[in-house]
Formats: structure tokens, sequence, C-alpha cells
């Protein structure tokens, strides 16, 4: 805890010392069960959160509709003013921030510092966005008429997010609700709650700093039940959540029952697929930092390398000689690439999936297990494993938030490689390694792959926040950060107005009285 500056950054993010209770934020009403926070870096605890009621929440909620009431009023450039400085709080908390994210979630400190700069980016984004949230304008089919359409605010959205960016996704999502002139509720991980705590009081300074509400940002705390309060709330329009493809069904039936809308961010399958022509000592590194980056826990995260005959064994030689020299330990120690995974229920799911791929016949090539002794106290370190495997095995098939990664062998052309990794229930990240300009085409092409993201000569993760971000089929065909994500928070609104003293009808309809 003295190590790595961890006390002085949860200091700076207005977080109490261990055990003794966390700040509440500005609108905290929790009063539930209390949550605690563990590291997985080093198992010790870390800090406590209280949980939301449904009395909470209902006290939260008042907060939340009355804030809206003044919130949507607001010009929007001036809304994009309190984002700027928000992400300037965040620019001076960087490093306390990055820390946190790496204590209590376990990816590598750069890695924190790599989310918290998401959260500026994305800020600077909304800030740009706020004078460009345009609609149309169109030809009226009558004289002397003038048609438009206009966003307006959609009003309260509801935030649940996963532990594996426990900070940066509800960046992506507040900093684009905030200048459409959106409330947010913001449910955090049950694993990373300090995550969100440490959040909340850097937007509280802010809406404090210029006299508004507090209501503008709130934090709610607990597991899927709390998540439930709002998912079956009529008066949250839209539902916003990451996390796996069975929370993500769970979500959208519910919503959908009540005919809310919901953004769906949930597994992927990623591969890449390395042909003939690919450079591979850029392979190895696009692949390598996919698997084992946020030890696997990224949903961008590389599953699966179909690697063409040809070229098989020259890659399998190369990645595997890499993993050799990953250094797995205390992600705060920049020496080290892999941290921990997030708890004990990912260790046993990682090693379930080590004994599945055995079983379905796979080869493992660089091995597995869980790190014990000094500095694996909190037993959530693992070896990032590579097993030989078929496509069609059913762990091949599943995603396992975890550094397990499965090659696969392709023979022919383009299209085996691409059916292979279209052959999967998720559609999130994609890739090619080749400097074969055809293939390249062909992969981005309609006949190509069939996920939200397509890269060329770039691994799966990683991708930048100007972007639309989001998958197909099982990943929920949401669509969040850059482009145009932000119109899901607003909502659309077609205006004809008629400037003659006649009311002709449209489609030439004749109505004489
Ligand atoms: C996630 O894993 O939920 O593309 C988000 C990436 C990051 C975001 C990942 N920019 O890997």
């Amino acid at each position: 805890f003295e190590n790595f500056g961890i006390k002085e950054a949860l200091k700076q993010l207005g977080i109490k010392a261990i055990n003794e209770g966390t700040s509440t934020g500005l609108i905290n009403f929790s009063s539930g069960d209390i949550l605690e926070s563990y590291s997985p870096v080093d198992g010790q605890l870390i800090g406590k959160v209280a949980t939301t009621t449904k009395e909470d929440y209902e006290k939260v909620m008042d907060a939340a509709t009355k804030a809206f009431k003044t919130w949507r009023l607001m010009p929007s450039p001036q809304r994009g003013e309190i984002v700027r400085q928000f992400g300037d709080k965040l620019r001076e908390k960087k490093e306390a921030l990055g820390k946190l994210v790496s204590y209590e979630m376990g990816k590598s400190y750069q890695e924190g510092l790599g989310e918290v700069q998401e959260m500026i980016d994305i800020c600077d984004f909304a800030v740009g966005l706020s004078r460009q949230l345009h609609g149309l304008t169109m030809h009226s089919e009558r004289p002397g008429h003038r048609m438009y359409e206009q966003y307006h605010p959609l009003g309260v959205v509801g935030i649940i997010s996963a532990f594996n960016f426990p900070v940066a996704v509800w960046a992506w999502n507040t900093a684009l609700a905030w200048v459409c002139g959106d409330i947010t509720v913001w449910k955090p991980s049950e694993k990373t709650p300090l995550c969100g705590i440490a959040c909340q009081n850097i937007a509280s300074e802010v809406f404090k700093a210029n006299n508004l509400s507090e209501g503008i940002s709130c934090l709610i705390n607990g597991d899927y039940k709390v998540g439930e309060f709002m998912t079956k709330d009529t008066r949250i329009p839209l539902i916003s959540a990451t996390g796996s493809t069975r929370m993500g069904k769970i979500v959208a039936q519910t919503v959908a029952a009540r005919l809310g809308k919901s953004l769906l961010e949930l597994g992927g399958n990623n591969a890449i697929i390395v042909t003939p022509d690919a450079d591979i000592k850029m392979t190895v590194i696009g692949a390598v930092f996919g698997a084992v980056g946020t030890a696997g826990q990224r949903c961008t995260s590389t599953r699966r390398l179909i690697i063409h005959e040809s070229i098989y064994d020259q890659v399998k030689t190369a990645v595997t000689n890499a993993y050799k020299q990953l250094r797995i330990g205390n992600p705060l120690d920049e020496k080290n690439h892999v941290g921990p995974l997030i708890d004990n229920d990912a260790v046993k799911m990682y090693q379930n999936a080590l004994t599945k791929v055995i079983e379905e016949g796979g080869n493992i090539i660089v091995e597995g297990g869980v790190l014990i002794g000094e500095g694996f106290e909190s037993g959530c370190y693992v070896k990032p494993a590579i097993a030989e495997a078929k496509p069609e095995f059913k762990i091949v098939q599943h995603e396992t938030f975890a550094p397990v990664l499965y090659l696969l062998k392709y023979t022919g052309d383009v299209e085996n490689a691409i059916d292979t990794q279209n052959n999967v229930a998720q559609g999130l990240s994609s890739a090619i390694m080749t400097n074969n300009l055809r293939e390249a085409e062909h992969f981005l092409s309609v006949a190509g792959s069939d996920c939200g993201i397509a890269n060329v000569n770039i691994g799966t993760s990683g991708a930048e926040i100007g972007g639309a971000f989001g998958g197909e089929k099982e990943t929920g065909g949401g669509r969040e950060s850059g482009s145009d994500a932000w119109k899901v928070y607003m909502r659309r609104q077609t205006n004809t107005i008629n400037y003659t003293a006649e009311l002709p009808l449209a489609q030439g309809i004749k109505f004489d009285l």
C-alpha cells in the first residue's frame, strides 16, 4: 500500500484511507449493505462503499429528474464548457486516477493512464460536439412550408459499466450525454466501486464550482439488482450497458419490455487474420499486446489468431518467443507487462478454459498456470497461455475473459480465413495483417469481416475514441464514443412550419369544407 503512492493517489481523489470508508461524493444517498473493494494486485482491502437501496435510488432519481429540468435549458456550448473543465480536472488527476484504476482493477499503470487519456480525449471530442449537434433541413413538398429536424436532450441516461474499463466507458457515455443535455446515473461494476467514487468526486468538484445542480451526475452502487432499478424504470429512456452477453440479454429484454432504448456493448471473440503477406514483426506486437494487455480482459482482446498454413510455424515460433519475454507481476511496477486477473472467479474461468481446450483436443504450446509465492499473494496472477485449436471447438467459440490465445490454421484463400473469423456468435473487433491490397480490401468489403471494428495492420484492441465503438451480433449492436454515436443520447424531432394563409395537405389530398 505504501509502495507506488497509492495512499497519496486516494487522497488526491477524495477517497479516505483504508478501512475508514470512502468519501461519499456529492450526491450519494447510498445507505445499504457495505461493498468492500479488494485489490487484485496485493489482495488488500482498499475501501468500503455503501450500496444503494430502493429508497436511496428514489432519492437519486428525484435529484436526477429535477436536475434535468434546468440542465436541458442550458445552451449546449455552455454545457460543453462544463465538460471542458471536467477534462481539465482529469488532466490534473491523470496520474492519481490511473494509479487507482491499476490498483483496483489490476491493469498495468501504463494502461491505467491510457484509460484516463481516453476520458480526456472524449471530453475534448464532446466539447467540439457541443456546437455540432446538427439536424438536417428538408424541402417541403408544399409551397410556403419549411421543414427541419432538431435534436433535443433525451432525459436521464442510465449507465451500467464493467470492471475492465472502470472509468473510460463511463466517460464515453457521460461526456456525450452531458453535452446532449442529459443527466447520467451510473452504476459502476461492484468489483471497482472506488473508481466510481473517484470519478464522481471529480465531476462533483466541477459542478459545485459552477453552481450547478449536483444531480447532473449521479452514482449508484451495488450488483445487478441495483442495475435492475434502472432497467425497469420508465423515467430512464436510455440504458447504456457494457458487460457480458449474458447480462446484455437480460438488460435488453427488461428495457425492451417497457419500450426503452438500450445501447449494448457486450462480448467479443476477436481474431487477427495473418496472411502469407503479413509483416511478422508487426503481427507479433499486435497479437501479443492484444492477447495479454489488461491480462486478456478487454472486450477487444485478441482471442484467436487465424494463420495461413504457409507461415503458420513461423508465426507460432515468433509469438511463442515473444511470450517468453513477458513479465508478470505488480501492474504498478512499470517493468511488468501483465498484471493480475480481477478476482478468483476469473482465475477459475481461465483454468476452466485451459482444461476444456485440452479435452477438446487442443495442444497447449505455452503453458498456463496460477502464480504463487511472493508478490502473487492475491492468487489472481496467471500465466498467459497459447493453445493450438480448431475453430469449431466450443471453448474457442466462447469468450473467456483471460489471457488465453488460440492459434487456428487456414488453407487456401483469405475467404477461408474470413469465414472462420465470422463464424462465431460475437462481432466486436477484427483485424487482418497483410501487405496485399486485394486481401485487405476484401477483408473490409461487404463480403469481409462482419464486426463493428475491422482493422488492417493493427491489432484488435486499443480503438481510438474518435470512431464509433461497438459490434454486431451478440456484441449487442450499440455504438458509443465517437462519430455520430451522440445521436442515441438525444431525441429527434421533425418540425414542419407553414408560413402561408392556406392549409394545403400533404400527398395532394383534397379536403374542402
Ligand atoms: C472494453 O474493453 O470494454 O479498444 C473497451 C479498446 C479500448 C476500449 C475497450 N479503447 O481496447
